[in-house]
């Protein structure tokens, strides 16, 4: 196993509007990140991931970049990054950017100029097609609700885009824009970032066709994933971006939907030369009924075992691996995977045993550490994602589907629930700003928040920097072998690490019963040591390989 600084890291991803507010404006900020670098780094963080901090119109929170090269006006300026990565690389800490480059801002230079002209040399850095008779191209339907295309008057011509309208597809077969992309990485890579989430990497290429998709059940535009995801000149580009960047320690991340760990190796097969390791989506839809407002009983072996185990048991040469449970486009880890309700800290803290144990880069996503869950309550004009109000317009006023229906499906699933203020203490909105916080916090910050849990040995976010310590301790956590063992448990998930020498067994109850299990194995528990459970240890009878689990119990044994 090639040995390389960010497997052997731990990271932590930061929505920075909702991080925390230095200046009052009710926004997350970079000198708010700057103040809470020592707490990041007394938790045993060595990688941070930023959401988009390009400047930004932000209809779509950061991803509708404007200017590649420079801040965004509500995170702060220039020599704020400056400071947040100097202050950053002295506590011996990583950046990682998001780069956003599958599209850009309407309000970009490079667009504004295409739509002045079909003579314009930056025309061809965005997708334009004649309509017929009025109506758009083709069927397609945007991720974010509406046709994926927008008519321009002026120029008699529909422009692409994927997500918002206000976010153009870039055109990946113009040298032009390549070259001008390389450049803008460049000039990161040259400021000392220290790698790079590309976003929505797998949409950069289109089939050049454009070929109407098909309209399921239920939907009112046509299904564009088959043309617009994971072809073959995707690699080419990203190949391409590599060779640019030629610098082994420069961590090359990828974000792309409709991969699992059974095709992943397309993109980070040690002999492609393309990403390091890449974000799937395989736990987004965990839990997720046929429709938005209805849930499906987590079934351990399919939705955790098979994924999970999935992704470990790849061969090395396949590449590497995030483990992730929740990020800013799905809910919150707790609420969709635990039990938020009567179970907070037992489940919240299962999950993160099953995080730090197993193979590849763990990802916090800021305020799972604390247990930050789902909102509840929220009314209509609480939510802020661009990709509620269109498909509103679209279903409801339609009469397609039922307020009702609607509002539950977003207490669901929307990707605000993972998007409320960082609950950092129990003051107004969680100690995270003095001003009005651009979202609502989660109401429930009185009881689940930093301050509280800094001085609770038994808190969540004290059990993380257990588990996070054991991680750094055992080699095996990090490059071992993971054999599953009794696959057929339908309520426990347990699997052994080992590296030379060192074995250990973690099981974990996913359900809140109590279940038992025979370990089938040739190790004698009686003679192991308990190292990490979340529950009181001296409790805990297991004999002759049988184990009880107690409700989300989790335990980590070192095999002796
Ligand atoms: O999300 C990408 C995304 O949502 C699509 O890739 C899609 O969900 C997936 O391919 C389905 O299989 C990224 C960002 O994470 C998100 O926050 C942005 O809104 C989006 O791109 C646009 O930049
Ligand atoms: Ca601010």
């Amino acid at each position: 196993m090639d040995r390389k600084w960010w497997k052997e890291a731990v990271a932590y991803q930061i929505y920075v509007r909702s991080f925390k507010d230095s200046n009052g404006d009710g926004i997350g900020d970079l000198r708010g990140i700057i103040e809470k670098l020592d707490y990041l780094k007394k938790l045993g963080i060595d990688i941070i991931y930023l959401n988009p901090i390009n400047k930004s119109p932000n209809d779509d929170n950061g991803y509708d970049i404007s200017d590649f090269k420079d801040i965004m006006d509500d995170f702060g300026n220039m020599q704020d990054f400056d400071d947040l990565l100097r202050e950053t690389h002295i506590r011996d800490m990583k950046l990682v950017m998001d780069l956003v480059i599958n599209h850009s801002s309407d309000e970009h230079p490079w667009f504004t100029e295409a739509k002045k002209s079909k003579q314009s040399k930056y025309r061809d850095y965005y997708i334009w097609k004649k309509g017929e008779a009025g109506t758009p191209p083709n069927n397609w339907g945007s991720f974010f609700g509406g046709s994926a295309w927008e008519y321009h008057e002026d120029t008699d011509e529909y422009y692409l885009h994927l997500f918002s309208k206000k976010q153009p597809d870039l055109n990946w077969e113009n040298n032009d824009f390549r070259e001008d992309i390389k450049r803008v990485i460049k000039f990161w890579i040259d400021k000392g970032v220290d790698g790079f989430r590309m976003d929505a990497i797998n949409h950069i290429a289109k089939d050049d066709e454009f070929k109407d998709g098909k309209v399921h059940e239920g939907k009112i535009y046509g299904d564009f994933l088959p043309y617009v995801q994971n072809l073959p000149k995707v690699h080419e580009y990203i190949r391409d971006i590599r060779k640019e960047i030629n610098n082994p320690e420069i961590v090359l991340i990828g974000e792309t939907g409709g991969i699992s760990y059974h095709n992943a190796y397309l993109y980070t097969g040690a002999d492609k030369k393309e990403l390091d390791f890449t974000f799937h989506f395989d736990m987004h839809s965990v839990g997720r009924g046929e429709k938005d407002w209805e849930r499906t009983p987590l079934n351990l072996i399919k939705d955790i075992k098979e994924k999970m185990s999935g992704w470990q048991t790849r061969d090395d040469k396949e590449g590497w691996c995030p483990l992730f449970y929740s990020n800013h486009d799905t809910t919150r880890t707790v609420s969709r995977l635990g039990n938020d309700e009567d179970y907070l800290e037992e489940s919240a803290k299962m999950l993160a045993t099953l995080m730090f144990t197993q193979k590849g880069t763990p990802f916090i996503y800021y305020g799972e550490e604390i247990g930050m869950t789902n909102n509840k309550g929220f009314e209509l004009e609480d939510y802020r994602d661009v990709a509620i109000f269109n498909n509103y317009k679209d279903y409801v006023e339609s009469g397609l589907i039922s307020e009702e229906n609607f509002m539950k499906g977003l207490q669901y699933t929307s990707r605000d629930n993972s998007r409320t203020p960082m609950q950092w203490n129990d003051n107004i909105n969680g100690g995270f700003t003095k001003g009005k916080p651009w979202i609502k916090a989660n109401q429930n910050y009185t009881k689940i928040n930093v301050k509280e849990q800094e001085k609770n040995p038994t808190s969540i976010l004290n059990y993380y920097k257990k588990a996070i310590d054991i991680r750094k301790k055992y080699q095996s956590l990090v490059y071992g072998e993971f054999t599953e063992i009794n696959r057929e448990h339908e309520e426990i998930y347990a699997y052994l690490r080992e590296l030379e020498t060192e074995k250990l067994l973690i099981v974990v109850n996913f359900f809140d019963n109590t279940p038992q299990i025979k370990i089938e194995k040739e190790i004698d528990l009686e003679k192991s040591e308990l190292i990490l459970s979340n529950y009181d240890t001296d409790k805990i009878k297991n004999k002759l390989n049988v184990l009880e689990l107690r409700p989300y119990e989790a335990r980590i044994y070192l095999i002796k």
